[in-house]
C-alpha cells in the first residue's frame, strides 16, 4: 500500500481495486512476547498439567487480583459462561433489567438460564444503560440488574448501585469490554456484586478464549468456584449442578503473557486512538467517541458515531466503502438484543421501542485498533473517510 486518495474516483467501490492489499481486521489479537509464551507452552507440555486449575491459571488469576486490586478473581473458559455463571452465583431468576445496546452474549446468558431480559434504553453519552429508565423497569419479579461498561467506559455505577439497594436487587457488571479500565480511580472489577471480564481473541487482554469473573464477596467467590467445576466444593463433596466453565492451561499461558504487555497494549491503543481523533476531527459528521483521560482506559474500541444528516452517507453506506477497500469495519453492536432472535419475534417485546438504542445501533461503526494496525494504515483508513464525505453526493448517485 504505497498510495492515498484524493479524490472519490480513486475509491475502490468506482476503481474495484483495494487500496489495502491485505485485509484490515476490528479485532485483531494482541500477542505480546511469541518467546514467552513457547516458554510457558513447553512448561505445560513438560508438567503434563493441561487443564483444571493448573499453575498458570492460578498465576493469571492472582496476577489479576493484585492488578485490579480485587478479592477474587476465578479464571472461567469465555465470559457468556462467566455471565451464566455470576448470575447463577447471585441467584438470579424472574425478571433481570439489561441494556439493549450490547453483544448479545450479555442477553443469552441471562435466557440460557431462563431469566427474562428486561431491555433498557442507553444514555446517549456514554452508550451505557441509562439508571434515570431502570427504575421504571422494576416489577416484582425483578431479581438484578446488569450493566456493561460498554467499550470500556463505566456505567453509572453510583447511580445503578443506589437503585439496586433500594430495591434490594443483585447488581452483576458485565465489564467483557473494561479490562484495566478504572472509575473514580478504581479499577472496574470491583463494583457491583461481581464483575465478568472477556478474554476473548478480540478483547484488549486475550487467552484465545477466556474470561474471568471478579468479585469481593466471599461467598459469592466460593459459590462461582464450584459453579465452574461441575458444582464440587472445596471439600470435594458436589454441592449443586455446576457446569464446566474451567479455563486451560494454554489459554492462561497467553493471558499471562498478555498481561506481561499491558502497559505497551495501552500506549499503542492510545496512541491510534488519537490518531483517529485527531485525523477525523474535522470531518463533519463522523464523531471518534473520547475516554475520560482522568480514569485508566485500555483503548481498545475505536467507535465512530455516523450523523447521517451531517456527513451524507449512512453509517452502512461508510462501511460498505471502507470494506471495499479492505478495511472491515465492523457495525458494533448492530441490531439491538430486543431486535435480535429469539426476542424479536417473542410477543412480550413486540412493542419495544427504545430510541437511543435504535440510533445507535444504526450509526455506530467501529474500526481497526490495536498492535496489528500501523498509524500510517489509520491515517489511510482517515483519507478514506475524509474522501468519502467530502464527495458524499457523488458517492450518493453511484450508489442509488
Ligand atoms: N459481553 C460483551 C459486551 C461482549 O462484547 C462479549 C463478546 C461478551 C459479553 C462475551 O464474551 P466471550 O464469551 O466471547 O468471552 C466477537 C467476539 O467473538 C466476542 O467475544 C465479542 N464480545 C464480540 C464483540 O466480538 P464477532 O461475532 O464479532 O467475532 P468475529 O469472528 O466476527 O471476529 C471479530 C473480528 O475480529 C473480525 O474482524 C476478525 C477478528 N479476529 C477474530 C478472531 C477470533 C481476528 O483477527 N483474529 C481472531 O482470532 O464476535
Amino acid at each position: 500500500m504505497n498510495k492515498t486518495y484524493t479524490t472519490y474516483k480513486h475509491l475502490a467501490i468506482f476503481q474495484g481495486k483495494p487500496l489495502f492489499s491485505e485485509k484490515l481486521h476490528v479485532g485483531r489479537p494482541n500477542i505480546g512476547s511469541k518467546s514467552l509464551l513457547f516458554e510457558r507452552l513447553q512448561d505445560i507440555l513438560e508438567r503434563r498439567w493441561l487443564t483444571n486449575d493448573g499453575p498458570y491459571v492460578r498465576e493469571m488469576e492472582s496476577e489479576i487480583s493484585r492488578l485490579i486490586g480485587v478479592k477474587h478473581c476465578i479464571a472461567v473458559n469465555n465470559a457468556t459462561i462467566g455471565l451464566e455463571i455470576a448470575a447463577r452465583s447471585l441467584d438470579l431468576k424472574g425478571e433481570v433489567i439489561v441494556p439493549s445496546f450490547t453483544f448479545i452474549a450479555t442477553a443469552h446468558a441471562l435466557q440460557w438460564l431462563g431469566i427474562k431480559p428486561i431491555f433498557c434504553d442507553v444514555y446517549p453519552k456514554t452508550h451505557n444503560i441509562d439508571p434515570r429508565k431502570v427504575e421504571s423497569l422494576i416489577s416484582e419479579k425483578t431479581t438484578g440488574i446488569v450493566g456493561v461498561h460498554l467499550w470500556g467506559r463505566p456505567c453509572e455505577i453510583d447511580a445503578l448501585t443506589e437503585i439496586a439497594h433500594k430495591h434490594n436487587l443483585k447488581l452483576l457488571f458485565d465489564a467483557a469490554h473494561a479490562f484495566g479500565c478504572s472509575f473514580k480511580g478504581r479499577m472496574l472489577g470491583n463494583f457491583g456484586d461481581v464483575e465478568v471480564y472477556s478474554f476473548h481473541a478480540t478483547k484488549f487482554l486475550n487467552s484465545f478464549e477466556g474470561g474471568a469473573i471478579v468479585t469481593n464477596d466471599d461467598r459469592i467467590a466460593e459459590k462461582a468456584r464450584a459453579l465452574i467445576n461441575f458444582g464440587y466444593d472445596s471439600s470435594d463433596n458436589i454441592a449443586f449442578a455446576g457446569t464446566n466453565g474451567k479455563m486451560s492451561e494454554i489459554s492462561a499461558a497467553m493471558g499471562l503473557t498478555g498481561l506481561a504487555s499491558l502497559n505497551e497494549f495501552i500506549s499503542v491503543n492510545s496512541l491510534n486512538h488519537q490518531t483517529y481523533v485527531e485525523e477525523l476531527a474535522d470531518v463533519p459528521g463522523v464523531n471518534v467517541i473520547r475516554y475520560n483521560e482522568d480514569e485508566r482506559n485500555n483503548y481498545q474500541y475505536i467507535i465512530l458515531e455516523i450523523d447521517e444528516e451531517k456527513c451524507g452517507l449512512t453509517r452502512d453506506n461508510l462501511m460498505r466503502i471502507l470494506q471495499n477497500e479492505n478495511v472491515l469495519a465492523r457495525r458494533y453492536f448492530h441490531p439491538g438484543c430486543h431486535r435480535a432472535e429469539p426476542y424479536a419475534s417473542d410477543e412480550f417485546y413486540n412493542n419495544l421501542y427504545l430510541p437511543e438504542t435504535e440510533r445507535l445501533s444504526a450509526s455506530v461503526l467501529a474500526l481497526p485498533n490495536g498492535t496489528a494496525v500501523s498509524e500510517v494504515e489509520i491515517k489511510v483508513i482517515c483519507q478514506i473517510i475524509r474522501v468519502s464525505v467530502t464527495y458524499a453526493k457523488e458517492i450518493i448517485n453511484f450508489l442509488s
